[in-house]
């Protein structure tokens, strides 16, 4: 993971300063590469604790076709609240108090802090409790979930990506349009984010699957070891299901950003020493990925150094 902390390095030092949609100011390169080789090790960030957990809930939400933050919420994911809770909050139903552009009011008011943090319970409570106001408020539109299983094909039908990939990486190995793409121009307007992981592609050699992923915009401090961990989760995954042996993970960066509010956490991850890499385990029978759950899934031997706090840009 030296290679994690050489970008962070890159971006601090070569980095220029911009403004951001999110109002928080971050510093940024553009274009970078980094390369895993999935045989060393299970590449889980070791110079910070980062939650497996949230990330295998996460990876098997998009897997199963699922756009709605009830899922996650039962799961105690609570990754993606922000952006369904911003639909609620800016909609004719909601009369709690303001809460206007959230994200950085929170950041810079402890307050109000605590206002949001009230409000974001009740909606995640009400998540829970009532289904109809989860199908209204707590779909993020057609983002992953919906651009893997069931990309609208324009005549009425939908395109399951991920099957699809699966069946070309058994029938046609060496092909070279094993692609899985989240960007639909004609949807991104309707989606709470458009796709951060942009296009991946899978690539067979030797019996060994490896995956690049171009991703467009990446929080270099809170998001990058998420995405990571992700696509070496599901390359190994997609592996197990096609009877290869894990390779690569190839992540291809566009803009790779820390934000200005992460620095003072990022030279205290740059001070400490990576250590060994973790086990993946999957201990999931003979069921296929579509029907894993969390549990099935986990590391060994993880041994990191402590968690860092920072706040999330929405
Ligand atoms: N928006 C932004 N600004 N950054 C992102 O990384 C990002 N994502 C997803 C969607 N929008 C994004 C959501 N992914 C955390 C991690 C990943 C997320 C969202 C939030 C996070 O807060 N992690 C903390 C706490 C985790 C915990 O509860 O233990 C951490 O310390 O890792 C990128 O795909």
């Amino acid at each position: 993971m030296e290679q994690y902390l050489q970008l962070c390095r890159k971006i601090m030092h070569d980095g220029t300063d911009k403004g951001d949609r999110t109002g928080t100011g971050t510093r940024s390169i553009f274009g970078y590469q980094m390369r895993f080789t999935l045989e060393d090790g299970f590449p889980l960030l070791t110079t910070k604790k980062t939650a497996f957990r949230l990330i295998v809930s996460e990876l098997l939400w998009f897997l199963k076709g699922d756009t709605n933050v009830r899922t996650l919420i039962g799961e105690n994911n609570r990754i993606w609240d922000e952006w369904a809770f911003e639909k609620w909050a800016a909609s004719e139903e909601y009369d709690g108090p303001d809460m206007t552009d959230f994200g950085r009011r929170a950041a810079a008011d402890p307050e109000f802090k605590q206002l949001l943090d009230e409000q974001m319970d009740q909606f995640r409570a009400r998540i829970l409790d009532d289904e109809d106001f989860a199908g209204k408020y707590g779909d993020l539109g057609p983002v992953y979930g919906r651009q893997w299983r069931s990309w609208p094909d324009g005549k009425g039908g939908t395109i399951d990506q991920i099957r699809n990939v699966i069946e070309s990486i058994r029938s046609q190995p060496d092909s070279r349009r094993h692609i899985v793409s989240a960007w639909n121009p004609a949807e991104v307007e309707d989606m709470a984010l458009p796709p951060c992981h942009t296009l991946f592609q899978f690539y067979v050699a030797d019996g060994r699957l490896s995956c690049q992923l171009y991703q467009r915009s990446a929080d270099v401090f809170l998001g990058v070891p998420f995405n990571i961990a992700s696509y070496a989760l599901l390359t190994h995954l997609i592996a197990r299901e096609t009877g290869l042996q894990p390779g690569e993970f190839i992540h291809t960066l566009g803009d790779a950003h820390l934000y200005s509010n992460h620095f003072d956490q990022v030279e205290e991850q740059l001070s400490r020493t990576p250590r060994s890499l973790p086990n993946l385990v999957i201990d999931a029978g003979d069921k296929s990925i579509f029907e894993m759950e969390t549990a099935d899934i986990r590391v060994e031997g993880y041994d990191p150094h402590p968690k860092i706090k920072a706040p999330i840009a929405v």
